[in-house]
């Protein structure tokens, strides 16, 4: 029985800028009033934890505990949880859903009023910090802190899902998968017969790419430098892969040419400000629509001539595939466990924990797509 009590057990903490991941013994308070203690099961590397560690995007002081694409099961709740109990099998949600905010109540968005996005402060919502270590108390990341054999969460950012789900691969609708495929089946709502364009292959791209299959593009063109990802990009549905390095011409250029006047949908899933005017400049001017997925290095600043949006293209954005977590998070894992769609060809690495620094290294050499750590 733990509940009500602290539990100390392992965490993998950022002390520093640009600093390795490092294994420490950490003390986990309970959970508040709404408040919810997860033991993780599984958690995926995503490249936005990687811009977090490089300082890309901003994050709160150090020491943090990183990590927001996971599976788990309810230890505890606090007061007032009452529709999760110990034993759950549950997803933490990165955008929470509060179900009570002006943007929870519209139809429109999944953004709730609560997400910590790009002003995480890195607290619980009562502005103290549920981890400490060595006597100093630890910064969460963005509502989840996945990193950690013990988290604890708000309960607007947690999903229930199926008893029955593999957490070592339904984590992934955590971030990475709901994030493309979400961006592609409901952000775009891609129809039968387009013709889409994804710029970069990553775990994020590769779940646009399922996304599109499943909306029936018949045609899914592939952008990456790295040509070791066009062998999955295959696999997974991409009909044509291209690599910018390769042309002489802009690659929007190629693009224009190759589809006959402009893609229907362009998905920019790398976080460069200039494949991002790539992306918009590959839709088709009157009937094209660009959506940006990747996160951008703080500050960028994207310019482009205002006469090409005058014919009616469209450009959007959208976190986590513009699914509201609570609602969306446990139909994708019914339909994952239904066979809907298929996301296991996603995870191409598994390692223990303690291995996260190795991880990280995967992704960074552009070795892996998602890597799973488990616990
Ligand atoms: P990833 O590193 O696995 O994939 C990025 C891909 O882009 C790799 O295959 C690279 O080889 C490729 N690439 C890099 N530079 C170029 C270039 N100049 N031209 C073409 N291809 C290139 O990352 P990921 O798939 O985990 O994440 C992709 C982005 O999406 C990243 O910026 C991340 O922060 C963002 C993201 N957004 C959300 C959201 O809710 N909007 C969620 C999760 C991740
Ligand atoms: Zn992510
Ligand atoms: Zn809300």
């Amino acid at each position: 029985e733990t509940a009500g009590k602290v539990i100390k057990c392992r965490a993998a903490i950022i002390w520093g800028d640009k600093q390795p991941f490092s294994i420490e013994d950490i003390e986990v308070a309970p959970p508040r009033a709404h408040e919810v203690r997860i033991k993780i099961l599984a958690s995926g590397i995503c490249r936005s934890d990687d811009h977090a560690v490089n300082g890309t995007i901003s994050n709160p002081a150090y020491p943090i505990i990183l990590g927001h694409e996971a599976a788990g099961v309810v230890e505890s709740v606090g007061e007032g949880v009452t529709n999760l109990k110990p034993g759950d099998k549950v997803i933490p949600l990165f955008v929470p859903q509060c179900g009570e905010c002006r943007c929870c109540k519209s139809p429109k968005t999944n953004i709730c009023v609560k997400t910590k996005l790009g002003n995480n402060t890195g607290l619980m919502e009562d502005n103290t910090s549920r981890f400490s270590c060595k006597g100093k108390d630890i910064y969460n990341f963005i509502g989840t802190s996945t990193f950690t054999e013990y988290t604890v969460v708000s309960d607007a950012n947690v999903a229930k899902i199926d008893a029955s789900a593999p957490p070592e691969k339904v984590c992934l609708i955590g971030c990475g998968f709901s994030t493309g495929y979400g961006s592609a089946v409901k952000v775009a709502k891609i129809e039968p017969g387009s013709t889409c364009v994804i710029f970069g292959l990553g775990g994020i791209g590769l779940s646009v790419v399922i996304g599109c299959k499943v909306a029936g593009a018949t045609r899914i063109i592939g952008v990456d430098i790295n040509p070791e990802k066009f062998a999955k990009a295959k696999e997974l549905g991409v009909t044509d892969c291209i690599n910018p390095q390769d042309n002489t011409k802009p690659i929007h250029e190629v693009l224009i040419e190759l589809t006959g006047g402009g893609v229907d949908y362009a998905f920019e899933c790398i976080g460069h400000i200039n494949s991002m005017t790539s992306a918009l400049l590959s839709t088709h001017y009157a009937l094209g629509t660009c959506i940006i997925v990747g996160v951008a290095p703080k500050s960028s600043q994207i310019s482009f001539d205002p006469m090409i949006m005058l014919f009616g293209r469209t450009l959007k954005g959208a976190c986590f595939g513009g699914f509201k977590g609570k609602d969306c998070v446990p139909q994708l894992v019914s339909d994952y466990l239904a066979k809907k769609f298929d996301l296991d060809g996603l995870v191409t690495h598994t390692l223990p924990f303690e291995k996260i620094n190795e991880g990280f290294e995967l992704l960074r050499s552009g070795k892996s797509i998602r890597t799973v750590l488990l616990f």
